[in-house]
């Protein structure tokens, strides 16, 4: 097996090597150089037709992409310790929390980061990707609303789903994060958040 990989901040990579932290597990990595576009190559178009990272390469030659898929194989193939959840109501929440994170806040992010952001203007022109500040600055609003929504949600409870980390913190760790990177930080008011992200972060994977 193989992990097609980028380093800090790619949000998407770093979250497989969090569940792989989590887990115990260890796959050979190899970089994937976005800034150089090397994953719209078509060698590595063969890989994933969507030029986009991770991959993971199983040993038949299968190429897995798309993160929430490649940690749910993983999962099946080490179950301990469940990041998916374990009974059927585990699993339900979870992944509602999983797609809640990814696209309530994560999409947004992503509009703000296509659409606003001095460096995907250079990285969108070399890509021929038209840009819409007007709509980037919308999503920004509508991220700090969802990420106030999300605050009031986890009041009670220490991570995203519940009383247990699970594949929802993994993904909304790495979201804000990368918000960070952006210059986008945690709203002044957003303390269940900021605690939250303290809490996970203090975990060895996290620097994974
Ligand atoms: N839905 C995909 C998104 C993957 C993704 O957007 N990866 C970024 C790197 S963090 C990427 O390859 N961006 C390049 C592009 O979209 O062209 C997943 O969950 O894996």
């Amino acid at each position: 097996m193989k992990l097609y990989d980028e380093k800090m901040p790619a949000p998407n990579p770093r979250r497989v090597r969090i569940f792989m932290a989590e887990k115990g597990i260890a796959i050979p990595l190899e970089r994937v150089a976005l800034a150089s576009g090397e994953h719209k190559s078509e060698r590595f178009l063969k890989r994933n037709p969507l030029g986009q990272i991770p991959v993971l390469e199983l040993d038949d030659g299968t190429y897995l992409s798309e993160t929430i898929s490649i940690c749910r194989y993983l999962e099946a193939l080490h179950p301990r310790p469940p990041l998916f959840g374990s009974t059927p109501k585990e699993i339900g929440v979870i992944d509602m929390w999983i797609r809640r994170v990814e696209l309530q806040i994560g999409a947004p992010l992503s509009q703000v980061w296509i659409n606003t952001h001095p460096y995907t203007e250079r990285y969108c022109a070399m890509m021929g990707i038209a840009r819409y500040p007007d709509f980037g600055e919308d999503n920004r609003k509508r991220l700090m609303d969802r990420l106030a929504w999300l605050d009031g949600e986890i009041a009670g409870r220490d991570f995203i789903a519940g009383d247990a980390f699970t594949m929802a913190d993994i993904a909304a760790l790495t979201i804000v994060d990368f918000a960070a990177f952006m210059t986008i930080p945690l709203p002044e008011d957003c303390a269940r958040l900021k605690a939250w992200r303290e809490r996970v972060s203090a975990r060895p994977s996290a620097s994974a």
